[in-house]
């Protein structure tokens, strides 16, 4: 089969083997929502997800073995990471020695372009480098699929970082070890369709309640969750058709009701958990204003304030104009589709 370089993560060089890999990975958005944990240590998704990866925004993880040194060394963005995102990582570097049968510990250098826990997917591009940078530090060799599921046991959404494009991921069925081999991402392929996403910045600040506990008080919680859940595999089906047919319009509404029911479910969690801010709604008012002046844009929010806007890529600017706005202080990064996790050696690094 040809290799499609957009959406095939990269083969693993000899050469990284020396002195620690090097890898880049993309964040992504869902149009279709992961929220929810069926088993949170194996991070098995209790829906379907489907994501595009953007071309902005990477985040650049090497991993370097450390035979001599007694415990693995974290460095985010140049600081020494502590507390519980150290220990996220840890954890994800223990797997990776289990898989390669090794013991040695490493030194791990991530550094991320987007802000960390604002709700705008660092730990999808952060554990999709470090799964593939990890494997290639430890020799483990893996194929797409299960980088994919490796990703996914740092953040669900890290599974779908590892293609460009678009790329669904699958909750997978059973429990344990059957929901672990069945749970992964791939490609959806749709070469033809390439909108544009504008990212309303209304506020870059580390989000209140993390993803994870927020998904784990509304799965407990909230009386809307199941009906969520049941009606999301419409819209993924929906989505998938859309998408094969390259109509903006269809999977933009698409996309705006899976997000905004995905916020009913938290926002009927108890105690409620509440992503979205006045400046949120603002810009959801400018969104509905565009299209009613006849220009398709379609609003979906993750864990956090912050609005991502589909819209043609002729239609970008103006999106951009009218969010900012809309929201004075609120700063519009429009990005496209863009590359799979890939390694990077010599100069690049
Ligand atoms: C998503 N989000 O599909 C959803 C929509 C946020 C809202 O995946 O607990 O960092 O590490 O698996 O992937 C954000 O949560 O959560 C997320 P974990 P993750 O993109």
């Amino acid at each position: 089969m040809p290799i499609d370089r957009e959406t095939e993560p990269a083969a693993l060089p000899e050469s990284v083997l020396d002195g620690g890999a090097t890898a880049v990975a993309h964040p992504n958005i869902a149009l279709i929502k992961y929220w929810g944990k069926l088993d949170e240590r194996l991070v098995i998704p209790c829906v379907d997800s489907l994501s595009m990866t953007l071309d902005i925004l990477p985040t650049t993880t090497t991993v370097r073995l450390t035979p001599a040194v007694r415990d693995d060394t974290v460095t985010l963005d140049g600081k020494p990471a502590t507390g519980e995102q150290r220990q996220r990582i840890t954890a994800f570097l223990e797997l990776i020695r289990e898989m390669a049968g090794r013991s040695e510990r490493a030194a791990v250098d991530t550094r991320n372009t987007v802000p960390t826990g604002a709700g705008l997917a660092s730990s999808a591009s952060g554990f999709a480098a470090l799964a593939l940078a990890g494997a290639a530090a430890y020799g483990v060799g893996l194929d797409p699929t299960a980088l994919s599921r490796l990703a996914r046991r740092g953040s669900a959404s890290a599974s779908r970082s590892v293609f460009g494009g678009f790329a669904v991921c699958h909750a997978g069925r059973g429990i344990g070890a059957t929901a672990d081999l069945s749970s992964y991402a791939e490609p959806v392929s749709v070469p033809d369709f390439d909108p544009a996403l504008v990212i309303a910045l209304v506020n870059a600040g580390p989000k209140t309640v993390s993803s994870r506990a927020a998904m784990r008080r509304t799965v407990e919680t909230s009386p809307l969750y199941k009906a969520w859940a049941i009606s999301g595999k419409a819209d993924l089906t929906d989505m998938r058709a859309a998408l094969s047919r390259g109509d903006l319009e269809g999977v933009g509404e698409i996309a705006e009701r899976n997000a905004l029911g995905m916020h009913a479910t938290m926002l009927a969690a108890r105690p409620a958990v509440r992503y979205l801010s006045p400046a949120t709604l603002a810009v959801l008012d400018s969104v509905l204003q565009l299209r009613a002046d006849g220009v398709p844009a379609y609003a979906t929010m993750d864990a956090g304030p912050n609005v991502k806007v589909l819209c043609h890529h002729a239609d970008a600017a103006r999106v951009a104009d009218t969010v900012r706005d809309a929201v004075p202080a609120c700063s519009a990064i429009t990005a496209r589709r863009g590359p799979g996790a890939r390694l990077v050696t010599g100069a690049e690094r």
